[in-house]
C-alpha cells in the first residue's frame, strides 16, 4: 500500500510471521509486550488455544535510501501480523494450517527451561517443511531466548543460544518480557527489516525483468 506522509511517499508492507515454541515459554507475553510498547506484561498464564493474531506496525528506514532529486525519502512501515501459536501438542495440526503463506518465523525458548531449548530444531523443521510443501524458499527465522530475567544456575546460557542460532542459520536475541522488559523490540525490528529488504530485492528483480 502506498500513501503520502506529508511530502514523502509512505509505503506500508504486510508480513505474516509465525511465532512458535513450546508451551509457556512466553510467546504471548513477548508479542503483547511489544504491541503495548512495554506497558502490558501478561503475568497470569493463559494458554493460547490455537492461534492469536497480534498486529504490530514497525517503522523502518527505507531500504533503498533517499531517491534522487531532493525528494523526501519514502517512509516504510512493516505491519507484522504475528501468528502467536499455541505450544501445546494438542493444537499442532490445527495451528500449522494457520501458518499458510507465512513469510518469516520467530522461534522462542525459555532460557530457564532446557527442554524448550531442545525443542527448537523441531519447531524450525516444522516451519521449513511447511515452506517446502508450499513450494516456497527457505524461511528466515529469529531465535529468541525468553525470560532472561530468570537467567541463573542451570539455565541455557546466551552462548549456547547463539551457537544453536548460528547452526540453524538464525539470528539470536535475548529478551525479558517481565516489567520493565528487556530486548523485546529487537527481534520484531529484525524481522520487519529482513522482510523489507527482501521485498526491495524482489522489486528490483521485477523492475529489471520488465523491458523499458
Ligand atoms: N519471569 C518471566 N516470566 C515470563 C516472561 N515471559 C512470560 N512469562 C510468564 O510465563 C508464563 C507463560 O507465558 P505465555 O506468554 O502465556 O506463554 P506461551 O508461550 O504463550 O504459552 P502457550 O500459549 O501455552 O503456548 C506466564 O505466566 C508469563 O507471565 C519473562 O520474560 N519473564
Ligand atoms: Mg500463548
Amino acid at each position: 500500500m502506498v500513501n503520502r506522509d506529508g511530502g514523502a511517499l509512505a509505503v506500508t508492507l504486510r508480513c505474516k510471521v509465525a511465532v512458535c515454541g513450546d508451551a509457556a515459554v512466553g510467546k504471548s507475553a513477548l508479542c503483547k509486550m511489544y504491541e503495548s510498547g512495554g506497558g502490558n506484561f501478561l503475568r497470569q498464564y493463559q494458554m493460547t488455544s490455537g492461534v492469536d493474531v497480534v498486529v504490530a506496525p514497525v517503522r523502518i528506514p527505507s531500504p533503498s535510501g533517499p531517491p534522487p532529486g531532493g525528494v523526501p525519502p519514502p517512509t516504510v512501515t512493516v505491519e507484522l501480523f504475528l501468528f502467536d501459536t499455541s505450544g501445546q501438542p494438542l493444537y499442532k495440526e490445527r495451528c500449522i494450517r494457520y501458518w499458510e503463506s507465512v513469510s518469516l518465523g520467530i522461534v522462542c525458548y525459555d532460557c530457564s527451561n532446557r527442554r524448550s531449548f531442545e525443542s527448537v530444531p523441531r519447531w524450525v523443521a516444522a516451519l521449513k517443511d511447511l515452506r517446502r510443501a508450499q513450494g516456497a524458499g527457505q524461511i528466515p527465522v529469529a531465535l529468541v531466548a525468553t525470560k532472561c530475567d530468570l537467567q541463573g544456575f542451570g539455565c541455557v546460557s546466551g552462548e549456547e543460544g547463539n551457537a544453536l542460532a548460528q547452526q540453524l542459520g538464525m539470528t539470536f536475541f535475548e529478551t525479558s518480557s517481565s516489567t520493565p522488559g528487556k530486548g523485546v523490540e529487537a527481534p520484531f525490528e529484525h524481522v520487519a527489516k529482513t522482510f523489507a529488504d527482501s521485498y526491495d530485492t524482489r522489486l528490483g528483480e521485477v523492475r529489471g525483468a520488465v523491458p523499458s
